[in-house]
């Protein structure tokens, strides 16, 4: 898998600092982290920790959706949904661009959108498990979860060696965040077992500096 896509490190502390809402076992956060990472934005953000789940959470007096991640511009505007923030990143750096333009944008769009499908679906997996009494839970709800995942991952499977020879933009680096938490989250699914292209490229990626820096704490 060639490193392809590695951004200058642009970063310049006299540059107006950004601030982001910020949870470490959020994935959405996470894969804004990684593209911070890979950016070389990382040293201009700094963390605000919120748990959106707390009764008394104030992320409501940055964002009204009460969701993580929020970017928090210099001017105080604030960029909620992972993606934006990762496209508004995208046009404070001037390395390579992580959305690409031209030929390969909308393989990597497509793939943004799968990893962000499994992650979506992770996450409703879990909050209809975790705050929903067990007698109340809908067990087609959670089954129709599984099977987004699932097939997703199949056709990614499938696609593991494209994958593999192309560029760590922001397709694959959603991907790969995926992919970790659905290890993290459910390790019991063991993905891998039955998807060893993607395993392989999974494995490979999350040995660069940015998933390493960025990995959650234990489950
Ligand atoms: N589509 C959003 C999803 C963000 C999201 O669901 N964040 C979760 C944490 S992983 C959250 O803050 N949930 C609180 C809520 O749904 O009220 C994104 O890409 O940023």
């Amino acid at each position: 898998m060639p490193l392809s896509v590695t951004a200058r490190i642009t970063s310049d502390m006299s540059e107006p600092r950004l601030r982001l809402r910020y949870s470490p076992t959020s994935p959405f956060v996470r894969k804004v982290m990684v593209f911070a990472h890979e950016t070389g934005l990382i040293d201009r953000i700094e963390l605000l920790p919120t748990d959106v789940w707390h009764p008394e959470t104030d992320v409501r007096r940055d964002t009204p959706l009460g969701k993580v991640p929020a970017l928090i511009m210099p001017d105080g505007l604030v960029v909620a949904e992972s993606t934006l923030i990762c496209d508004t990143l995208d046009h404070l750096h001037t390395g390579p661009r992580l959305f690409p333009e031209g030929e390969g944008r909308v393989a990597a769009l497509r793939w943004l959108a799968l990893g962000d499908g499994i992650l979506t679906a992770c996450v409703t997996r879990i909050i209809e498990g975790r705050y929903r009494a067990a007698d109340a839970q809908q067990a087609w709800w959670l089954d129709r979860q599984i099977t987004s995942i699932q097939a997703t991952l199949d056709v990614l499977e499938a696609e593991a060696d494209t994958l593999a020879a192309a560029p760590f933009s922001v397709g694959p680096l959603t991907i790969a965040v995926a992919l970790s938490y659905l290890s993290f989250r459910y390790s019991g699914d063991a993905w891998p077992d039955t998807r060893p292209g993607l395993a392989a490229w999974h494995a490979e990626v999350q040995t660069r500096p940015s998933m390493r820096a960025t990995e959650p704490p234990s489950a």
